[in-house]
Parts: C-alpha cells; sequence; structure tokens
C-alpha cells in the first residue's frame, strides 16, 4: 500500500528516478505489479488529466508525468508479460501521412499506456495501408489518428475507408485527434470519436472498449 501511494505521488510529480526507485523497491519486497499499475500509476496519470483538464496542470506537467509513468512501467513490462495480466485494450496509433507532427501523438499514446492500454506507436507521417497492416498483425481494438495540418486532415478519411474496407462490421474503433480536429470533423469522416487532449483520449479508448465487450457479448 505504501508503495502504491508513493508510486502515485512521484509519478504526479514527474519525479521519473524516484517513480523507478520505488518501484524496483516494491517489486523487491513482492508488491503485487498488477496493484502497483491500477493502484499507483494509472489514478496517478487519471489525476494529472484531470488537474489537466481543470487548467492547473500544462503540457510540461504532463509530459513529465507521463516520462515518470513510463520508466517506472518499463521496469514492470516483464513481469507482468510472466504473469499474462491482460491489458485494457490494444491500440495502434500514428501521426497521419504527410504530417511529422508527434509532440501530441506522442503525450496521447503515454497517457494511453499509463491507461493500461497496450500501444504500437508507428510514429508520424503514417500510410493508410501501414494503419491497415498494423491493426491486422497487432489485433488492435482502436486506431488512433492524429493530425496537426489542416492539409493533411483529409487523409485521415483515407485510413477510415482503408479500416473498413478490411473491416466492415466496424469491430476496430477509430479515434481521431489534433488541434484542428473536431467532433463534426470526425462524424464527417465516418471515425468513431475525437478526442480534444490526451486524457479525454484515455476516457474515449475506455469507451470504446467496453462498447466492443458489450457487443461481443450481445453476438455470443
Ligand atoms: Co508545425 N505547424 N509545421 N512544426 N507546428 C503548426 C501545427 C501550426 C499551427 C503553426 C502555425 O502556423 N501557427 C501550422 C499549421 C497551420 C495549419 O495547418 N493551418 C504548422 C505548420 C504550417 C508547419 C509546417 C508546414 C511549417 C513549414 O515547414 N513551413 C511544417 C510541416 C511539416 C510536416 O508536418 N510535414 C511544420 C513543422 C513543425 C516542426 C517539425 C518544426 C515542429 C513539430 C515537431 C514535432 O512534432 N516533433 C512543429 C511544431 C512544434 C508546431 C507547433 C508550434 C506546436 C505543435 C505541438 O507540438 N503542440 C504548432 C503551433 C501550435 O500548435 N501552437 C505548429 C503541442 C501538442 C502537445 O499539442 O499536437 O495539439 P497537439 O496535441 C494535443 C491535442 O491536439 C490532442 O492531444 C494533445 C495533448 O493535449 N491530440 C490528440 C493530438 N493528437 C491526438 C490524437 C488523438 C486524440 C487527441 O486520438 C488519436
Amino acid at each position: 500500500m505504501e508503495h502504491n501511494k508513493a508510486l502515485f505521488e512521484a509519478v504526479i510529480a514527474g519525479n521519473a528516478g524516484e517513480a523507478e526507485r520505488i518501484t524496483r523497491e516494491g517489486v523487491d519486497v513482492g508488491a503485487d505489479p498488477e496493484q502497483l499499475i491500477n493502484v499507483g500509476m494509472i489514478p496517478a496519470m487519471d489525476e494529472v488529466g484531470r488537474r489537466f483538464e481543470a487548467g492547473e496542470f500544462f503540457i510540461p506537467e504532463l509530459l513529465i508525468a507521463a516520462r515518470a509513468m513510463k520508466a517506472a512501467l518499463a521496469l514492470m513490462r516483464p513481469l507482468l508479460a510472466e504473469r499474462g495480466a491482460k491489458p485494457a485494450g490494444r491500440v495502434v496509433i500514428g501521426t497521419i501521412v504527410g504530417d511529422q507532427h508527434d509532440i501530441g501523438k506522442n503525450l496521447v499514446a503515454s497517457m494511453l499506456e499509463g491507461g493500461g492500454f497496450e500501444v504500437t506507436d508507428l510514429g508520424y507521417d503514417v500510410s493508410p495501408e501501414r494503419f491497415a497492416a498494423a491493426v491486422r498483425t497487432g489485433e488492435a481494438q482502436i486506431v488512433g489518428i492524429s493530425a496537426l495540418l489542416t492539409t493533411t486532415m483529409p487523409n485521415m478519411k483515407c485510413v477510415v475507408d482503408e479500416l473498413r474496407r478490411n473491416d466492415p462490421r466496424s469491430q476496430t474503433k477509430i479515434m481521431i485527434g489534433g488541434a484542428p480536429v473536431t467532433e463534426a470533423f470526425a462524424a464527417e469522416i465516418g471515425a468513431d470519436g475525437y478526442a480534444p487532449n490526451a486524457s479525454a483520449a484515455v476516457k474515449v479508448a475506455r469507451k470504446f472498449v467496453s462498447e466492443l465487450s458489450r457487443r461481443s457479448g450481445e453476438t455470443s
């Protein structure tokens, strides 16, 4: 319990060294790795997201908290793999073809990891075909597409079309975001959702996973 609380505070403070130290110490004395993630790290990133939305935290605080969380998470990954722990969901994410802006996308990817998702980050300048191939390979439930240029936004529709061509029953949910992107644009191109910032992206991803599991419950 002590380790969970200390880890929670280290992540919010963006103290990567401390987060790593507490994680290592916790694992050495037999703390449950899933508890460290679910009780220490994920609520910390939720709190960071809440403070960001409330205007108490800004982009630098988000980035350093995400870095602290990633450092601690890196120590846990091998342990979780050994135990076969299930991620909250699988996400493929990238910045759209023609666009090199990746700071916001990286932030979204880190927050999703902090939220317990397994994230495959394809980087920037990602073509519709690469998105589709990554979804097939990783069996992703969610695809996240970022765009920062008004000139590259239309390329997002090409990804949606390519994914739907391969997945006519819409078993993969598509989320888009980026400064020029809007909810209305998401609806216009047939994406399933839009998030204005990284913490909202985690909420949308959680909603997608619960919709998909409800749907698979109805059909089984
Ligand atoms: Co460029 N750039 N840039 N740029 N750049 C903008 C976007 C611009 C608005 C600047 C301006 O003119 N005022 C402008 C776009 C104008 C337009 O489209 N109408 C612009 C331009 C024109 C260009 C070039 C064309 C400049 C040139 O070469 N003439 C060129 C294009 C290169 C290319 O992509 N092909 C270019 C290049 C660059 C740099 C490489 C120098 C650099 C990018 C470095 C990098 O990303 N590694 C850069 C930068 C840094 C910016 C600004 C200054 C900052 C962008 C940023 O990182 N914001 C930007 C101006 C600005 O925004 N003030 C600008 C911080 C980031 C955390 O926010 O990305 O919005 P953001 O992400 C947010 C949300 O949008 C959301 O969550 C994030 C966290 O809250 N979000 C998602 C993002 N993706 C999401 C995905 C989701 C959900 C939410 O679901 C999947």
